[in-house]
């Protein structure tokens, strides 16, 4: 049967895993260390298209944009040392989000293996605790088989990130092989007595609550887990840069359980007498750094929903732990239909104060940037992407936008500043039907900015904000509560960003009164280039709820002891 098989160098092989695999689009740098791969993907160029950046920290970022955005692996292929340790970003991104990826490293060859040749690290200690798996192909028939494990591991229970490094005197190799078919996606189902059990606790629970979170979820199944909350009419939030999975605009929502959350809401959830948490690790952004829930052992009756078997347990032990994929949740949750008219009294107390807390409050100078973020909420279409990186500015984001379905929303919930830009390529590549929206600070647009050219390369017409304060400006809030005229290290000089846009090939605006953003953003988008808006807005602004003058107010006041 052998004999029938075409004989392909290593390359080709790993590029016709790929495509068995069901790869579209992948993104990297490319690497004298894999020129064979590059020769196998010139063979495949019309069903799989590589996207090239500019830095492997940029492709890392949008390989996990693009599986977060489409629950399948996104895949990222960097070149060694250098490329892998520039790529590190977006695979501890992808690990903190369980978003399923594979990434790709060219390794030296078994003939100078272990010697420190040039370039050369050993990935399976690099990258141990970022990724799932990491392995190294070193026998060249093997490719198939390294390929369908790694994009299981990447998919099954709880997804994350896996690493492959490939030894460039296997890749030259060449091997007479056959392709394996796609890989599987292996998430267990609840056991009927544990949905006994829930249902026995909800129907005892006077004041219960659900979370929702994490990676590994669908648009059907968040779908239908609202249908089934909203008829049950329990309340629920949503964890931190998870705000797409439930609709923002249901009567049950009460807002997210992450940084900067509505007292009211945290209050609600201590008080809760039965938490049901269905893909939320519960981590520190999640439990108001643990304090919402108390570690190990919570008040409330947790009832603990997780792909991962490993992380049931982790930190809080669960009233009933439930291990199970979120479509294998939600079909058995339909099977189960429990009511009070006690729940869904208190709901309509908890959406007034979800309203009044995400309301754009007063802010210092000429460019209201909350009232910006609400109108871009009212007025894009409710399919939009929003891509956010990190710093204060998300904070406006997270407070008055209304995410409105599943997967509108990208964000890193690891604080990884230089996400927002990169995710929007990556988004607007994958679906390019759809309007993305980068929300960047101006520490953060920089950290990424160069991947604004492969915006322009590819043509991904997006529009990104640049929301420029002139500072680090989360670590400046920090730095004048904790040591007060003790400012340093947290100021930035600027370019002009709309020069820059321009200069890439794309079009700039700068807006500095709030009335300029909506004619601004609508010559963007009617520009059809990929754009970026600076907004500058006041520095003293730093959240959406004080300013830096209040705090430094606040500061110099002795601490109460
Ligand atoms: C990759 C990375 N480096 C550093 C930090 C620490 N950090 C968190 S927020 C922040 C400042 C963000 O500045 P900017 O993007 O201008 O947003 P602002 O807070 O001013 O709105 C820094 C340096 C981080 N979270 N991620
Ligand atoms: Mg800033």
């Amino acid at each position: 049967m052998k004999s029938d098989l075409k004989t392909r160098h290593g390359g080709r092989i790993l590029a016709d895993a790929l495509l068995a695999q069901g790869v579209r689009l992948a993104f990297g740098v490319p690497g004298e260390s894999y020129l064979p791969l590059l020769d196998g993907l010139h063979d495949a160029a019309d069903k799989l298209k590589f996207i090239v950046c500019r830095q492997e920290g940029g492709a890392s970022y949008m390989a996990e944009a693009y599986g977060k955005l489409t629950g399948e692996p996104g895949v990222v292929l960097v070149t060694r040392g250098p490329g892998a340790a520039n790529g590190a970003v977006g695979m501890h991104t992808g690990f903190q989000d369980s978003t399923p990826m594979v990434m790709f490293i060219g390794q030296v060859g078994g003939d100078f293996a272990d010697r420190e040749a040039f370039q050369e690290i050993d990935y399976r200690r690099m990258y141990g605790q970022l990724a799932k798996w990491v392995a190294q192909i070193d026998r060249v028939e093997r490719i198939p088989e390294y390929v369908s494990h790694a994009f299981h591991a990447a998919m099954a229970g709880r997804p994350g990130p896996v690493v492959l490094a490939l030894p460039e005197d296997m890749l030259f190799s060449e091997a007479a092989v056959a392709d394996v078919p796609r890989h599987h996606v292996v998430r267990p189902s609840p056991a009927p007595r544990e949905m006994d059990g829930l249902k026995a606790l909800l129907e005892k629970a006077e004041r219960p609550f659900v979370i929702l979170g994490g990676g590994g979820w669908d648009g059907d199944t968040c779908q239908r887990l609202q249908r089934w909350i909203e008829a049950a009419g329990l309340a629920v939030g949503t964890s931190f840069r998870c705000q797409d999975l439930f609709d923002n605009r249901s009567p049950n929502y009460a807002g997210d359980v992450g940084i900067g959350i509505n007292p009211a809401l945290a209050q609600r959830i201590k008080d809760a007498d039965v938490l049901l948490v269905i893909g939320a690790r519960l981590g520190e952004m999640t439990t108001g750094a643990y304090t919402l829930v108390e570690a190990p052992v919570p008040r409330q009756a947790l009832v603990h929903v997780h792909a991962g078997a490993e992380e049931l347990g982790r930190v809080y032990r669960p009233a009933l732990a439930i291990n199970s994929g979120y479509p294998q949740f939600v079909a058995a949750l339909e099977g189960i239909s429990p009511q009070r008219p006690a729940w869904r009294k208190e709901l309509r107390e908890l959406r007034e104060s979800y309203l009044a807390w995400t309301e754009p409050q007063p802010m210092p100078g000429a460019l209201h940037y909350g009232r910006v973020v609400r109108w871009l909420s009212d007025t894009l279409p409710e399919s939009a992407i929003i891509a956010g990186g990190a710093g204060n500015f998300a904070g406006w984001l997270h407070r008055h936008f209304r995410y409105k379905g599943f997967r509108t929303q990208l964000g890193p919930t690891n604080g990884s500043m230089g996400y927002g830009l990169p995710a929007a390529v990556a988004a607007k590549l994958a679906a390019p039907e759809r309007d993305v929206v980068a929300f960047c600070g101006d520490g953060d647009f920089l950290m990424n900015g160069q991947e604004f050219a492969t915006a322009v390369q590819y043509g991904a017409p997006f529009v990104a904000l640049v929301v420029n304060n002139g500072l680090y400006g989360t670590i400046r809030m920090h730095q004048e509560r904790e040591y007060p005229g003790r400012v340093y290290g947290t100021a930035l000089r600027n370019p002009d960003f709309a020069a820059y846009a321009r200069a890439f090939g794309g079009h700039g605006e700068t807006v500095e009164r709030t009335d300029d953003f909506a004619p601004a953003y609508r010559r963007a988008k009617e520009s059809g280039k990929s754009a970026i808006i600076e907004l500058r807005i006041d520095p003293d602004a730093i959240t959406p709820a004080t300013t830096l003058s209040a705090i430094r107010e606040k500061a110099r006041k002795p601490r109460a002891t």
